[in-house]
């Protein structure tokens, strides 16, 4: 997400530090700089503008240019203006009074509705919710089968509608039944895409708002389609009066420009990101986290937040334990290894990291989802005893092991050494993890944090 404009705008700050002192006109030039990042990365024009002359404005000020650390304030203003852009606080989903509270989830086709839909029923559950899911598209036969799949790997109910209900209208109003007798608190209604917004589409939309009385109207954008996807959210904004905006496929090569225009352009706020095919692959969209990564600060809140659901705390105690007592065992780093996985890919966690201190040697590193999965798969194929004591695993063992895992004894070798250094690497990792996780509650929250220092 944002990557390729946060490495540009890396470069613009680079730059702007090599300056030595920090004057009128070159401060001029690196916001044509910032500028031109911004557009290259699809920022809508008129968001672009603003920014800037925001940013000018508060950054000319006699005050920075006489500050001791003028790059960083500047910094801290772009910070603070995209933040402004994005939607000043995280935009929190509405529930109504009497449940259930209705989500209606409407887009365009392909744009990632019926993925998003069960991704937001597995959040919803997360948080303490209760959701029912229907699917309304009538028009594809497989459209409604692709939820209920989705429904059942995630183990969530839906409701399935009786043949005699061929009607949207009907099925919508019977699965609102079956959500209230069920004591679930929302029904996300998937709906069906068109190609175009057309005059069917509209209407069968507003039929449906009617009826159900939403207390949010998802509109499901595609990041990929860049400025179109901003131009369709504000349509529908028009003909409908959206409540939000899921931006799904910011793992893609999208630029990113999306997620900043929607807010202006649509005064709409952006409420959540697909981040990945898979079900898990759904944040939340905080506007102050959002700022960071684009600036290139990380997005630490995320990142802890993540840790913290991945890592039990007395698990991690435990095996903090155990690596000071040399007994880390290659059933620990398995286990490890198995936690760190929870996290998402390895890709994904290192886009979290800050791109500047001592970050920057682990954005280097290649991750490779593979190797986890063979390292694993290596690991048990040892028998407990192997798994406990490295050390009695000789060259008929490592051949067996070998044999089991469908590897080769070289991999082997290669595990056993990279177990090594692991339990060295470990060590400092869960320091570091403890240690964030202090600061975190000392500070209540990373919000507070601010910029870290350059
Ligand atoms: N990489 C990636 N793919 C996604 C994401 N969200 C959805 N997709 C993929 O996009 C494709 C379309 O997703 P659907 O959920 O079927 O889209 P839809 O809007 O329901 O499509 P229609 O019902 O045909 O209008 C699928 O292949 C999804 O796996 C995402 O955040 N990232
Ligand atoms: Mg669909």
């Amino acid at each position: 997400m944002f990557d390729n404009l946060s490495d540009k705008l890396q470069r613009v700050f680079k730059n702007m530090r090599g300056e030595g002192r920090l004057t009128a006109e070159n401060m001029d030039a690196a916001l044509r700089e910032v500028r031109v990042a911004l557009l290259e990365a699809d920022v809508n024009f008129k968001v672009v503008k603003q920014l800037i002359e925001a940013v000018k404005t508060r950054a000319m000020g006699t005050e920075v240019l006489q500050s001791l650390s003028p790059y960083q304030q500047v910094i801290g203003i772009i910070n603070e203006e995209l933040i402004k852009i994005l939607g000043s606080h995280e935009s929190k989903l509405r529930f109504a009074n009497e449940p259930p509270s209705v989500f209606l989830i409407v887009g365009l086709q392909g744009s990632g509705k019926t993925t998003s839909t069960g991704k937001l029923a597995r959040w919803l559950t997360k948080n303490g919710h209760r959701p029912q899911l229907v699917s309304v598209d009538i028009y594809r036969p497989a459209a409604r089968k692709q939820l209920a799949i989705i429904a059942r790997d995630n183990k969530l109910p839906i409701y399935d509608g009786t043949p005699e209900e061929t009607g949207v209208v009907d099925l919508a109003r019977s699965a609102r039944r079956e959500a209230a007798n069920n004591g679930r608190d929302v029904l996300l209604v998937d709906t069906a895409g068109r190609l175009h917004i057309d005059d069917q589409l509209m209407d069968e939309l507003q039929q449906l708002k009617t009826l159900l009385n939403p207390v949010e109207i998802l509109f499901v954008a595609d990041a990929m389609t860049g400025q179109d996807a901003v131009k369709s959210a504000d349509e529908f904004h028009k003909q409908l009066g959206i409540t939000g905006v899921i931006l799904t496929k910011m793992d893609g090569d999208a630029r990113g420009g999306a997620a900043l225009s929607i807010r202006h352009v649509t005064g709409q706020p952006l409420k959540f990101v697909g981040v990945g095919e898979k079900s898990d692959a759904f944040e939340a969209f905080h506007p102050d986290r959002a700022a960071s990564r684009i600036l290139g600060m990380g997005d630490i809140v995320s990142f802890v937040e993540k840790a913290q659901e991945a890592f039990d705390s007395k698990q991690q105690e435990e095996m903090q334990r155990k690596l000071i007592d040399n007994e880390f065992t290659l059933e620990d780093f398995r286990d490890q290894l198995k936690s760190l996985r929870k996290l998402g890919s390895l890709e994904s966690i290192l886009k979290m990291m800050p791109k500047v201190g001592m970050m920057k040697d682990l954005q280097s590193m290649q991750p490779d989802e593979k190797e986890l999965t063979r390292i694993v798969a290596i690991i048990d194929s040892m028998t407990p005893k192997e798994r406990h004591n490295h050390m009695i695993i000789n060259g008929s063992r490592r051949r067996r092991i070998a044999r089991g895992s469908g590897t080769s004894v070289e991999k082997v070798n290669d595990l056993l050494k990279q177990y090594g250094q692991a339990r060295k690497m470990m060590k400092t990792l869960s320091g570091n993890m403890g240690f964030l996780g202090k600061k975190m509650g000392k500070m209540g929250g990373l919000g507070k944090l601010g910029l870290p220092g350059f």
